[in-house]
């Protein structure tokens, strides 16, 4: 017996057109516009003519790709044609791509322009790879670019899916999509995701908690190869019949906030690192005005970034948690509910659990390793079977994170399972300490790790890097955090540092960090 009949590109696009939606603005930004029956024309031609140069349903399809309306179009395209998007970072070397394009043992790439050099470095490494896209430049990718072999120009694959065929028969188990994902440390591993997980993120979190309508636009600063970008600029606007703003350039704060001004969006999206960095850019108060809800997740969001955010650009910003293997946002605040300091409460759709080292549930008010279950969890790792039984225990997913629950049922973060710091037989949270530290004037921005001192012990060591124009001054750092925590969770050092190291999603490399530390 299969699964139910879905396409998760024919939810997206045709059912917004069959909708009455076909003239709505479905993506838009600075490298151009589609309505909902440009995109779904698009896409339908693609997929046939992606179907004619023999891809088959299942076989993965490589995507080195900025944001822009080709990239969508490329990932519907595939899926409408039953095989597998793989979007991966545009930040890889062409070895590091290379070692992905085998992985995935993928015999089409798709690229934009910006990345062909790149790309042609991966290639001369897979011999397997049969066909190169390049699309053009233009906002609706009808722009030929001259491809060399082994390449074909994106208009000559459109052009030969003409007249566009029916979207393939997939099912709701079919899979869809393929995010490959290395956590903070480890070798990238590919998530693997059905067609059905797509109409689950939108379901649970799209649509019960930030309550997306057809009148919102959505700008997010992650990318659409990380599955934080890909729900927010895709799955979550598309599914709603709204409009997703796409920008091809590397987000900066300045120019995000003349995205903004230009673009209007409702819904913003990015991690408490680029909140921080609006903060110190000097951006005027009202920039944000357009802005009705701030979502931030990736790590957990500061209380005191949220705070000054809010209190500067007047935007409420809704911290949450969410995972490549979940797909997208699974535990939640909830808008004009926020519990500062707190992921919020589990989204409606999902279960979450806290076990202690032995697997015994664990009281409120008590650290525990966080566990969650739902229908939109991956169904397991490519070809990392050992890694997939680790991660993946029958229904649930360990998250590799520590949580608390408080007594009011939402989950406060005291770090990953595996940056916890034990000072003087006593867990500490780093994030508690760091919190503290972002509370003080001198600090722009921190990571508290653990060092081992002269007796063996793990002690808290703070690395700090000054607020613009200021200076840290470490004994006083030490006492602040004396005065507002309890005395063992105090950082025993403090090392200034001019950056912190962080991943290709921003969030702080703590292994590097310790590495630092060490020194
Ligand atoms: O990177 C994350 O932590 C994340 C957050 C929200 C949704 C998806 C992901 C991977």
């Amino acid at each position: 017996m299969t699964s139910e009949s879905f396409n998760a590109s024919v939810f997206l696009t045709d059912r917004q057109v069959e909708a009455g939606r076909g003239d709505h603005v479905a993506v838009t930004g600075p490298a151009g516009t589609l309505t909902y029956a440009q995109l779904a024309t698009r896409t339908a031609e693609l997929a046939t003519g992606l179907a004619r140069l023999g891809i088959r349903p299942e076989e993965r399809v490589l995507l080195v790709m900025s944001d822009r309306p080709e990239t969508v179009i490329t990932i519907l395209a595939v899926m409408r044609m039953g095989a597998v998007a793989v979007p991966v970072s545009t930040m890889y070397n062409g070895t590091e791509l290379g070692a992905l394009i085998r992985d995935a043992r993928a015999r089409t790439v798709v690229a934009t322009p910006e990345f062909e050099p790149v790309v042609r470095t991966a290639l001369t490494q897979t011999p397997e790879v049969t066909t190169l896209i390049l699309t053009g430049d233009t906002g609706e990718g009808a722009e030929t670019r001259e491809a060399r072999d082994p390449g074909r120009s994106w208009t000559e694959v459109l052009a030969s899916g003409r007249p566009a065929g029916p979207a393939y028969e997939s099912w709701r188990d079919s899979p869809a999509l393929w995010l490959y994902t290395s956590g903070t440390t480890g070798a990238p591993k590919a998530a693997m995701h059905r067609h059905g997980a797509i109409r689950d993120v939108y379901e649970t979190y799209g649509r019960q908690v930030l309550g997306i309508r057809p009148d919102d636009r959505c700008l997010s600063v992650a990318r659409l190869f990380f599955a934080y970008g890909i729900g927010n600029s895709m799955f979550f606007p598309l599914a709603a019949g709204a409009t997703a703003v796409l920008d091809p350039a590397r987000p900066t704060p300045a120019g995000v906030a003349a995205l903004v001004a230009a673009e209007r969006p409702t819904l913003f999206f990015a991690g408490p690192t680029f909140y921080a960095a609006l903060l110190a850019a000097g951006i005027p108060d009202d920039a944000f005005a357009s802005v009705r809800l701030g979502v931030s997740a990736g790590e957990a969001l500061p209380a005191e970034i949220l705070r000054r955010f809010t209190g500067r650009f007047g935007v409420e910003i809704i911290d949450g948690l969410g995972s490549t293997e979940a797909l997208h946002i699974f535990i939640s605040n909830a808008p004009g509910q926020v519990r500062p300091g707190t992921s919020g409460t589990v989204v409606p759709g999902y279960e979450a659990r806290l076990l202690d080292d032995h697997g015994v549930p664990v009281e409120d008010g008590r650290p525990g390793h966080l566990l969650v279950r739902g229908d939109s969890i991956a169904t397991g790792y490519w070809c990392r079977t050992a890694t997939t039984r680790q991660v993946f225990q029958g229904e649930w997913l360990r998250t590799g994170d520590t949580y608390v629950r408080e007594q009011d049922g939402s989950y406060r973060c005291l770090g990953r399972s595996n940056d916890m710091i034990k000072a003087g037989g006593i867990w500490v949270s780093p994030m508690e300490v760091e919190d503290r530290l972002l509370r003080h004037e001198s600090v722009g921005e921190c990571a508290v790790v653990a060092y081992i001192d002269g007796e063996g012990l793990e002690k808290p060591v703070a690395c700090v890097v000054p607020a613009p124009g200021r200076q840290v001054d470490a004994g006083e750092l030490i006492g602040f955090c004396r005065d507002g925590l309890a005395s063992f969770k105090r950082p025993r050092e403090v090392l200034v540092l001019d950056e912190l190291p962080k991943t290709a999603t921003g969030k702080i490399q703590r292994v590097v960090v310790r590495r630092i530390a060490a020194d």
